[in-house]
């Protein structure tokens, strides 16, 4: 039944105009009765379906709910998503992609679940990812660099997220260092590299993306609620996620490839545009002491840099920041 309703969607997508009752009951080897039940039961799925006497049967325009087959449809890209799997419910996306790396699976492939059930964040840290509410995604790279690069990656991932939003809505996203997006001093969205390498190469990079998307206050976890948001609530309309998702995969592709080009530049300016509080003075702890600095951008290691009262410029790998504002740590 689920495979049969699959394979009409395939067949439906793929032709430009109508395709009659009488060949979708030939290429599905059902009865005409049942390729109109299962028209039926698209319907309910939020299909709307034109069926026109002695043409046949079109897809006038698609539900909101997300599948492999509607997200791949319309996204013109070269290499990203050329292989994409869409999941209702899975422990983490990020385990699914490390297992289709290791089978071989190429770069670009993408894995979105409706809904983790064992989200993570850094640090085996959670990452609340709520079924039909967000994106939920994992992309396999392999690129062709050293280890030491993988951390501009994630850099770049967040210049593509942040620049996703700015350009579908009116909000103001920041970067808060690495790579939390932020909007109005909440995160919105986490970024989570994990990487296979050898001492000189990448073996592959699976590069998990978390945004919440459509949640209402209420649907935040109360622990987090004062430091995280989603793109509903503070642009005050609903996204269309499947959209969304196009969106960040073709701008994902652009950059990922200049930055192949062209290095790490165009990113490193990218990411201090967006920059949270740079070129603003932040109290940090180290280990040794607690000193304040002006926040000044980023090293092409993926380094903060900050710069002392008396002019000095210090890298910080990991160092509390206090960010101030929103209560966010
Ligand atoms: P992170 O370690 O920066 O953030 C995790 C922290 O953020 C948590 O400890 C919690 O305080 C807070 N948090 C948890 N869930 C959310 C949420 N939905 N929105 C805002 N804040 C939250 C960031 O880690 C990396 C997240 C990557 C998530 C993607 S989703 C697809 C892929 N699969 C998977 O399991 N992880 C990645």
């Amino acid at each position: 039944m689920e495979s049969t309703r699959k394979q009409l969607i395939d067949l439906l997508e793929n032709e430009q105009g109508h395709i009659s009752g009488q060949q979708l009951s030939e290429a599905l080897n059902i009865s005409r009765t049942a390729v109109w039940k299962h028209m039926n039961e698209l319907k309910k799925d939020g299909y709307e379906i034109e069926a026109v006497r002695r043409k046949g049967y079109k897809i006038v325009s698609y539900p909101d709910k997300i599948s492999g087959n509607t997200l791949q449809w319309g996204l013109d890209t070269a290499w990203i998503g050329q292989q994409l799997y869409h999941y209702d419910q899975v422990e983490s996306t990020q385990d699914i992609v490390h297992q289709m790396a290791k089978q071989g699976k190429p770069h670009g492939t993408v894995v979105i679940a409706d809904e983790q059930v064992k989200g993570k964040g850094r640090m085996a840290r959670e990452w609340h990812s709520p079924q039909g509410k967000g994106i939920w995604m994992s992309i396999l790279l392999r690129p062709p660099l050293p280890p030491v690069q993988a951390p501009q990656i994630t850099l770049l991932t967040a210049t593509v997220l942040a620049e996703m939003v700015a350009a579908e809505s009116t909000l103001d996203p920041q970067i808060k260092w690495p790579n939390d997006i932020l909007v109005n001093h909440k995160k919105v969205s986490g970024i989570l590299t994990e990487m296979q390498a050898e001492q000189d190469r990448i073996q592959y990079i699976v590069l998990g993306i978390g945004m919440n998307v459509n949640q209402d206050a209420v649907d935040l976890p109360p622990a987090i609620a004062h430091k995280a948001s989603s793109l509903k609530e503070e642009s005050g309309m609903e996204w269309n996620i499947q959209r969304t998702i196009q969106s960040i995969l073709r701008t994902f592709e652009t950059t990922y490839d200049q930055f192949i080009d062209k290095g790490f530049e165009q990113v490193k300016a990218k990411w201090e545009h967006y920059g949270y509080r740079i070129g603003e003075r932040v109290t940090i702890s180290t280990m040794r002491d607690t000193w304040e600095a002006t926040l000044i951008g980023i090293e092409s290691d993926g380094a903060l840099r900050a710069k002392r009262d008396y002019g000095k410029v210090e890298k910080l790998y990991s160092a509390e920041i206090h960010w101030g504002e929103g209560g966010y740590d």
